[in-house]
C-alpha cells in the first residue's frame, strides 16, 4: 500500500536532511487568514453548512474537500482517489452542489482547495461513480495507451527517481504528464474547478511527478496565482526530495508531524522551542503543516484522534506555533482502515454518526482565532520546565501555555501581555460583546497571571477574547442564529465540588454538545454552591440533559439516574432548578 511504502520510509530518517537555500514563495501566501480545515470525505451539501455555521466564524481561511472528481465505485474511502473521468460526478456530491458548496463557503469568508488527484488513473476495470465505462489506460474521452507511462509495474525503489515518478503507485496507471496533451488534459480540469471559483489545489502524489511536470501544468492554468499544496512525504534517503516543489507552491511538510508525534509521546515539549528550519525543515513561508492527515491517522506515523489529549494539545501547539500554514484535519472514526464516510459522506450533526469534527473543537477551534490575531508576532517570554510543560508568547498578542504532564501545573506566567481580563478559549468561547462563556485570566501592569491548568490541558489568551463572562450567564459555544437568541434554557444546578472541578451540561443538541464530553457546556460558579448557565435553544426544542463534573485530573464524572429532559418555551427561556444526583 502507498502509504505503508512512502511512510515507512519517511519514518525512517529525522535527521537534518539536505534543505538548501530556497527560492522565494511562488504560491500566493495563504492570506491574512492561513490555517484550512480539511473536511476528509464530507459532502459538499454538509461542508457549505459548516463553512456557514462554524469554518467562517471560527475564522477559518480555507476548506479543503476530497477530490470531487468521477472515480471507481466502492464504498471504501480510497475509490476517491482512482479517477475515472474529471466529471465532478463522485460520491460527495454532483455539479451542483459543488458550486453551491463553493458560493456558500465564499460567502462566509472561506476559500476552498480541492483535493486534485492527476498522477494517475485508476488500477483496475469497471464502471464510475458517473456512469463512465473505463478499463486500466483507457478512460474514454479524456485518456487512451499512449497517454500513460511506459512503466507498467507497481514502484518498489523509492532510491530510484524514475522508479517513483514513471512507474504506478499501488498500480494506478500512471498518467504520462511530461506530454503535453495530459498537460492539457490534466490543466482543464483544474481550470474546470476554477471556474466555479475554486481557490487552491492539494496537489495528491505530487512526489511521483517530476517538478518540471508540475510547472509544466501550472503554466497552462488560467489562474496561475492559484494556491498550490503540495504532498511530498519526506524519506530520508530518498531520490526524490521535497524541497524539489517549492518552485511551483508550497509543500506539506512531513517532518513536522512525525516530530510532534515523537515528541509528544516519547519525549519533552521543552524540545519545541526552536521547531521549524532548523530542524531540517522547508522555509515556513514555503511549508504547509499539520498534527495529522487521512493517511497518517491511519498508518500511525503521526497522531491521530485516538491520542487523547497529547492529539489535541499538539494541535494548539501547532496553531499557536509560528511555522507553516496550518490544516486541521477532520475525519471520522474507525476501526477498519478502509472504512468508507458514514452516511456516504452526509454529516446530519457534529459528533454523531462517527463524525470527530475536530475543527469545530472548542480547543482546537478556537485556536484560529487565536493564530489570526497573533499574526506576523514572533514567540515572546518562551518557558519550560524542561519537561512537558510549555508555555510561549507570541508579541503582546498572545499567550499560551500547555501542559501535558502528569500532574498539574501551577504557575505565575510572564507575558507581554497588555493589561485586562483575558477569556480562556482553551475553556470558554469569547462572545461577541466582550464576554467570555467559561474561565478568564487577569493579565497585571507587570504582564503577569497566575493559572492552575490541569494535566493535559492548556490556557491560551489573545488581545480582543476578552472577559470576564456576562453575569449571570454564559451563552452557547456555537454560533447561534440571530433573532433566537432570547429562547433558550437557564441552567442552576446546585452543587458542591471540591478545588479544581467543574461542572458542565451536555445534552442531544448541537448546543448542549450532542452529548460529548468535550463539547459541554460549562456552569458558571460566581453564585456558588449554584452553578449557572443559560443556552440559547429554538423556541419549542424538547430536549434531554445531563450535568457532569469535570475532575483537575481531567476525568469526567456523570450524574447519576436518567437523562433529564425539558422544553423550550414559545417565547423565553425554561428554567431548570436542579440539584446534582
Ligand atoms: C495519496 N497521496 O500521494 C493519497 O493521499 C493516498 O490516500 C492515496 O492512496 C494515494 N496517494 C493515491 O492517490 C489511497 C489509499 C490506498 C489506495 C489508493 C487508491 O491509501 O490504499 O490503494 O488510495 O485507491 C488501493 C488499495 C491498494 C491497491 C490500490 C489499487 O488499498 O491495495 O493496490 O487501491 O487497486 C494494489
Ligand atoms: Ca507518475
Amino acid at each position: 500500500m502507498l502509504a505503508a511504502t512512502t511512510l515507512a520510509l519517511g519514518l525512517g530518517g529525522f535527521g537534518v536532511a539536505q534543505i538548501a537555500g530556497s527560492p522565494d514563495a511562488f504560491a500566493a501566501p495563504p492570506g491574512e487568514k492561513d490555517v484550512t480545515a480539511v473536511m476528509f470525505e464530507w459532502s459538499f451539501a454538509s461542508i457549505a453548512r459548516e463553512c456557514t455555521t462554524k469554518l467562517g466564524p471560527l475564522g477559518y481561511g480555507y476548506v479543503q474537500v476530497s477530490p470531487p472528481q468521477e472515480h471507481i465505485q466502492g464504498s471504501q474511502w480510497w475509490t476517491s482517489y482512482q479517477p475515472v473521468s474529471y466529471k465532478i460526478a463522485g460520491r460527495l456530491g454532483d455539479r451542483t452542489a459543488f458550486a453551491d458548496m463553493v458560493a456558500t463557503c465564499h460567502a462566509a469568508g472561506v476559500k476552498v482547495v480541492v483535493d486534485t488527484v492527476i498522477n494517475h488513473m485508476s488500477a483496475g476495470s469497471g464502471t464510475g461513480t458517473g456512469g463512465t465505462a473505463y478499463s486500466k489506460y483507457n478512460y474514454p474521452g479524456v485518456y487512451s495507451d499512449a497517454d500513460f507511462h511506459g512503466c507498467r509495474n507497481a514502484i518498489h525503489d523509492y532510491t530510484n527517481r524514475s522508479n517513483v515518478q514513471d512507474c504506478e503507485l499501488v498500480n494506478l496507471s500512471d498518467l504520462n504528464t511530461g506530454s503535453d496533451y495530459v498537460r492539457g488534459k490534466i490543466a482543464g480540469y483544474m481550470n474546470d474547478l476554477t471556474s466555479l471559483g475554486v481557490d487552491g489545489f492539494r496537489i495528491d502524489a505530487a512526489k511521483h511527478m517530476s517538478a518540471a511536470d508540475l510547472t509544466g501544468i501550472k503554466a497552462k492554468l488560467t489562474n496561475p496565482g492559484a494556491y498550490w499544496k503540495q504532498e511530498a512525504i519526506y524519506g530520508a534517503g530518498e531520490a526524490v526530495q521535497p524541497a524539489e516543489y517549492t518552485g511551483s507552491g508550497d509543500v506539506q511538510e512531513f517532518r513536522f508531524a512525525f516530530d510532534l508525534k515523537r515528541v509528544f509521546l516519547n519525549e519533552n515539549l521543552a524540545y519545541l522551542s526552536n521547531l521549524g528550519a532548523s530542524w531540517g525543515y522547508l522555509p515556513s513561508n514555503q511549508a504547509a503543516v499539520f498534527v495529522d492527515n487521512h493517511d497518517t491517522e491511519r498508518n500511525d506515523s503521526t497522531l491521530n484522534y485516538t491520542d487523547g489529549s497529547a492529539y489535541t494539545l499538539a494541535q494548539v501547539f501547532t496553531l499557536a506555533w509560528p511555522f507553516g500554514a496550518p490544516d486541521v484535519n477532520s475525519g471520522y472514526e474507525f476501526s477498519n482502515h478502509d472504512a468508507g464516510p458514514p452516511n456516504g459522506g452526509t454529516v446530519n450533526a457534529c459528533y454523531t454518526d462517527g463524525w470527530k469534527c475536530q475543527h469545530a473543537w472548542r480547543q482546537i477551534g478556537n485556536m484560529v482565532g487565536f493564530r489570526n490575531t497573533v499574526r506576523g508576532t514572533a514567540v515572546t517570554n518562551w518557558w519550560s520546565n524542561g519537561g512537558d510543560q510549555i508555555a510561549f508568547g507570541r508579541g503582546n498578542k498572545g499567550y499560551v501555555a500547555i501542559n501535558h504532564e502528569g500532574g498539574s501545573l501551577t504557575r505565575t506566567f510572564q507575558t507581554s501581555l497588555p493589561a485586562g481580563t483575558y477569556c480562556d478559549v482553551q475553556h470558554g468561547d469569547p462572545t461577541s460583546g466582550g464576554g467570555c462563556t467559561g474561565t478568564t485570566y487577569t493579565v497585571n501592569a507587570s504582564g503577569q497571571f497566575s493559572a492552575t491548568i490541569a494535566p493535559g490541558e492548556a490556557v491560551a489568551l489573545y488581545v480582543g477574547a476578552s472577559g470576564p463572562a456576562p453575569s449571570p450567564s454564559v451563552s452557547s459555544p456555537s454560533p447561534t442564529p440571530s433573532g433566537t437568541a432570547t429562547a433558550g434554557a437557564g441552567f442552576n444546578l446546585t452543587a458542591a465540588t471540591s478545588y479544581g472541578q467543574n461542572i458542565f451540561v451536555v445534552g442531544n443538541q448541537a448546543a448542549l454538545g450532542s452529548w460529548a464530553p468535550a463539547s459541554a457546556i460549562p456552569l458558571s460558579a460566581t453564585a456558588y454552591p449554584v452553578w449557572k448557565a443559560t443556552v440559547s435553544l429554538p423556541a419549542g426544542t424538547a430536549f434531554q440533559y445531563k450535568y457532569i463534573r469535570k475532575n483537575a485530573d481531567g476525568s469526567v464524572t456523570w450524574e447519576s439516574g436518567g437523562n433529564r429532559t425539558a422544553t423550550v418555551p414559545s417565547s423565553g427561556q425554561v428554567a431548570l432548578n436542579d440539584s446534582w444526583r
